[in-house]
């Protein structure tokens, strides 16, 4: 059977690009979602994601006809499931009602002969155990009467749309055959590797890789809690330590954010708490680190923040995107406010972003100008070819905190500037 109609359901960040990409590559695509906003606004080619090259690849699917948004489902030849699945903050289980809630719309539109395909993040076992007793409500048998599978989307935000063609795949079929009706789909556009497997083996694939960058993210921040405790400069020490041939470490910072590492490993905890110990440990620290940079920004007040007037400096969850989602340096802002503290943000993006009681710009000046401190978040691009000079006059702050380095190889304490480092403890040097 080829692919001449596909449904795809959730029009986010892997949904839209998705859906574009199939469009443009000749293939009549029905996108869903339930969000009334994002529908209307794709209906007059306006696209709510901030990603390069995204806009011009919408408008080229809507103008070539193949792109048709929609509230609800339709028959088609294969299903793409793409919502979210966030978790709940407080048990940190994952939610699992978008996903539940797409799987359901599709039953009515099921025909026999059928792909459907779940890349959303889930927990292992979420295809066989929760997506295919859903879809036999239809009468239909999975694997005999349609075909299933799982295959997760693994691009990196800020280089979507080029990891999605370049990017090996892997399909996971609840049998052999529905993997390889899912490589029959995505080879339309993958150009990287595609690689067939079972479905909770591509759903502990996904967790595997977010939840190995989590540790190894968590490691760096320990090592920079580490140094600052025995008085060394930890960027020499990683910088060091990675010219050996078999280490990498990451870079710490102010933790982790995003909708994918600061999630994902929850899911393995939660599918064996008993077993994955060093997984929650890990996810700990990161989500501790920014208690730690709030500690840090009090010693470099000497001891004192209620009333102090600090601006932080980049506030998305990581350089150069315009994503706010559990952003760790929104994380640190809240907690100064809480602390008293008075905080004025400064991000390039921000995106309709809101922090109670904090007023935010997209310029410095105004963010730094009656400031104590200046308190470095994110390496946004412009505040590393930042000017200190520049930035010296907009500002009557003498201290800068930067916890993520954008001070390598700039020189602040000739322009008159303290600098103090995350992971760099003055006192002891
Ligand atoms: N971070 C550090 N230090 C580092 C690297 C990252 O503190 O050395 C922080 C970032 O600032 C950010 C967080 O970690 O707050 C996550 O950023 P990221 O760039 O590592 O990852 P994401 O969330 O943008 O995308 C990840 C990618 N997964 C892996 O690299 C294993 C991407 O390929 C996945 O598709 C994506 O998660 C996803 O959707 O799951």
């Amino acid at each position: 059977m080829g692919f001449n109609k596909l449904c795809i359901l959730g029009l986010g960040y892997i949904g839209l690009p998705t859906a574009s990409t199939f469009a443009t590559h000749g293939i009549q695509v029905i996108g869903v979602d339930t969000n009334p906003k994002i529908i209307e606004g794709l209906r007059n080619e306006e696209i709510h994601i901030h990603e390069p090259g995204l806009r011009t690849l919408v408008q080229a699917a809507i103008h070539s006809g193949n792109l048709l948004v929609r509230s609800t489902p339709e028959q088609a030849d294969a299903f793409i499931i793409a919502v979210p699945t966030p978790f709940y903050p407080d048990n940190k289980k994952a939610d699992m009602r978008y996903v539940t809630a797409a799987t359901e719309s599709i039953v009515p539109h099921l025909r026999p002969g059928n792909l459907v395909i779940l890349e959303s993040t889930s927990p292992p076992r979420t295809t066989i155990d929760l997506i295919a007793p859903i879809l036999e409500r239809s009468g239909l048998k999975a694997g005999t009467d349609f075909y299933l599978a799982y295959s997760p989307e693994r691009v990196l935000p800020g280089r979507i749309l080029q990891e999605l063609i370049e990017n090996a795949r892997v399909i996971g079929g609840i049998d052999r055959i529905s993997a390889e009706k899912g490589r029959d789909l995505y080879r339309i556009f993958v150009r990287g590797d595609i690689i067939l497997s079972e479905a909770t083996t591509a759903e502990m694939v996904k967790l595997m890789e977010n939840t190995t960058r989590d540790i190894n993210i968590a490691i760096a921040n320990e090592f920079s809690r580490l140094a600052d405790r025995v008085g060394i400069d930890v960027w020499e020490a990683i910088e060091i330590a990675n010219r050996h041939p078999r280490i990498n470490i990451l870079k710490p910072g102010p933790g982790v954010g995003g909708h994918c590492i600061s999630v994902d490993p929850w899911f393995l905890v939660e599918a064996a708490p008993d077993l994955a110990s060093l997984i929650s440990t890990a996810r700990h620290v990161n989500d501790g680190q920014p208690h730690f940079v709030v500690e840090l920004v009090r010693r470099a007040l000497d001891g004192e923040l209620k009333g102090k007037r600090i601006a932080a400096l980049g506030l998305a969850f990581k350089p150069d995107v315009d994503d706010f989602r559990e952003s760790p340096a929104v994380e640190v802002v809240k907690l100064l406010v809480e602390a008293g503290v008075e905080v004025k943000g400064y991000d390039p993006y921000l995106n309709g972003l809101q922090i109670p009681g904090v007023p935010l710009y997209t310029e410095l000046a105004p963010a730094v100008k009656d400031a104590d401190l200046l308190l470095v978040l994110v390496a946004h691009k412009e505040l590393c070819n930042l000017e200190i000079d520049r930035l010296q006059e907009m500002t009557p702050a003498r201290k800068i905190l930067d916890t993520v380095n954008i001070s390598g190889n700039k020189n602040f304490e000739q322009s008159g500037f303290v600098l103090y480092k995350l992971g760099v403890n003055r006192r002891t040097q």
